[in-house]
């Protein structure tokens, strides 16, 4: 028995559906596919996974432009597919998360359609403008001088309504007026249709954009230069003081919750949780949770890994695990630890393969909930693949299909096929080929996992259940305690030279549990009150 509640402690583990596994052919992934390989997920220790978006869509932004929040996308499949996915998902005792978009829609949607002819309340639904006159030359220019997330203006003239309408995003991606009561009724409507469905939980996209400043006179202010580049088109060029991180962003969340408890209070079942997308700084994501008066998302991904390079060091880690745990921790014990996603450069990539297996094992040991984009799991690195059609991506590399085994497509589609190239890489990077490897980045993965379970359970949130600090430049140290249970400890070197350390403690003999990379084994004795070494990259 415990009293942690499933999104506090869980293995979360992202999918984006195109890329994970196609089951009728045409190279794309699919819900199917996802059924799948359910067992996968649960044969490796995951307790929860978040799917990117599976809604209709043109694929402007591969899925976060939607057309129709409530209806699958055909390329992934239908409603009863959806609903066989849940419900194998629940079998098995998985959690499934929904990802929900609610800063912006496709412009091929209905309701910016309709807004776009004013038609009966729809008039508002988004942020329309008639811009300025210029006074030097006479021209009308956009209301402001912000640029889009993606580059460019955030003002797009729509010649059919005489009017700007502003988008974060691509001009594809027209942003909802949140300021409308209409938008919210329509937001909440969707969050019912997908939990009457047996959704779990929420990952809410991007909400640091959700507001943008506003004069009550509707005047929008221009942004300062922020001096980083001298590319007046960059998003870089201006500091975003009026079109991110707005004091109403968490007043959503805060509806949000009160719905999704309520929703709970009458069908029962375990928390509906919310997980919000936010690269923001602790302090705000602190009010995203409780602002001391309102309570909002449960976890606000913690993207502070996401942020490590090949420099990582282990003071490194501890600063960027301290910013985590000094105000979240403290303040509400919560923490999770995401290690890559679909926007960012893979960890195996960025941080390099052997650092990577020490975050997955640093992610797994600290409290709280870890966070795995598919494919991480074996090491998957980014592939530059040749640009050949419309919408390339500056993120594709990191999205490339899942490499399950050393067949054709690396097992991912039986296509002529795939929507990006499989890595070239595939034939020894796999999920079949790693099965069998005593300490694959797969197996160290699944016993994190394990492990996991053991520790959190019995730790979790006890006063000095757990302490961490990098004892040198290099090396971290976790220790996770309870009474009665056995110390875990975890020591992850960094460098690229041999480390020792001397006298850690004076208490018994430790055994090796789990070992990433060096000739220490599984069950070996190491007495830690003397000289102990580790080898480069060794956790
Ligand atoms: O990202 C929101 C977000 O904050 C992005 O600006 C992110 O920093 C950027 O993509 C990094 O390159 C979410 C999704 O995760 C992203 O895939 C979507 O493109 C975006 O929303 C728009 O919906």
């Amino acid at each position: 028995a415990s009293d942690v509640d499933w999104w506090e402690s869980a293995t979360l583990y992202q999918i984006y559906p195109r890329s994970f596994m196609d089951s009728d052919g045409d190279g794309v992934g699919d819900l199917n596919g996802i059924t799948s390989r359910l067992p996968f997920l649960k044969e490796i220790g995951v307790t929860a996974t978040w799917l990117s978006p599976i809604y209709e869509s043109p694929m402007a932004d591969m899925g976060y432009d939607i057309i129709n929040f409530t209806k699958i996308e055909p390329l992934f499949g239908t409603m009863e597919d959806f609903d066989a996915m849940v419900a194998k998902a629940h079998e098995l005792g998985l959690k499934i998360i929904l990802d929900f978009v609610p800063n912006h829609s496709s412009d091929e949607c209905e309701w910016f359609q309709k807004s776009i002819r004013r038609e009966d309340g729809y008039d508002d639904f988004y942020i329309w403008d008639d811009g300025k006159i210029d006074p030097q030359t006479g021209e009308r220019v956009p209301p402001s001088n912000w640029n889009s997330e993606f580059n460019g203006p955030a003002w797009t003239w729509n010649e059919q309504r005489q009017q700007y309408y502003f988008h974060w995003f691509l001009s594809k991606q027209p942003d909802f007026n949140l300021r409308s009561p209409m938008v919210h009724q329509h937001l909440i409507e969707i969050m019912k249709f997908w939990l009457e469905r047996g959704v779990d939980a929420f990952r809410i996209d991007a909400v640091p954009h959700f507001f943008e400043k506003r004069f009550d006179n509707g005047t929008y202010p221009d942004e300062p230069p922020s001096g980083m580049t001298n590319d007046t088109n960059s998003n870089r060029y201006y500091d975003h003081i009026y079109t991110k991180d707005q004091p109403e962003n968490p007043t959503i969340l805060y509806e949000w919750r009160e719905f999704l408890d309520e929703y709970q209070r009458q069908h029962g079942g375990d928390t509906r949780a919310m997980v919000a997308e936010a690269y923001a700084s602790v302090n705000i994501l602190s009010d995203y949770i409780n602002n001391g008066t309102h309570v909002g998302t449960q976890l606000p991904m913690n993207f502070n890994f996401v942020f490590l390079r090949n420099t990582a060091s282990a003071r490194m880690v501890q600063l960027l695990a301290d910013n985590w745990m000094n105000v979240m921790w403290t303040k509400h014990k919560v923490a999770n630890w995401v290690v890559g996603n679909h926007d960012n450069s893979r960890p195996a990539t960025r941080i390099g393969e052997q650092r990577a297996d020490m975050m997955t094992i640093i992610a797994h040991a600290m409290p709280g909930t870890s966070v795995t984009y598919y494919g991480d799991e074996i090491g998957m690195t980014d592939y530059d693949a040749e640009c050949t059609w419309a919408s390339c991506d500056f993120r594709d590399p990191e999205r490339t299909p899942m490499q399950w085994d050393s067949t054709t497509n690396a097992g991912f589609s039986k296509g002529n096929s795939t929507w990006l190239p499989v890595n070239s890489n595939y034939k020894t990077l796999n999920v079949q080929r790693q099965r069998g490897i005593a300490r694959s980045t797969l197996n160290i993965y699944k016993a994190m996992t394990a492990l996991k379970k053991t520790i959190a359970f019995k730790s979790f949130k006890e006063e000095g259940g757990f302490s961490y600090e990098a004892l040198s430049e290099q090396v971290f140290q976790i220790i996770r305690t309870a009474p009665n249970i056995e110390e875990y400890r975890v020591l992850a070197n960094f460098g690229g030279q041999m480390e020792y350390l001397d006298g850690l403690t004076n208490k018994t003999m430790e055994y090796v549990v789990l070992n990433s990379y060096s000739p220490h084994r599984y069950g070996d004795k190491v007495d830690l009150s003397k000289r102990i070494y580790l080898m480069p990259y060794e956790a």
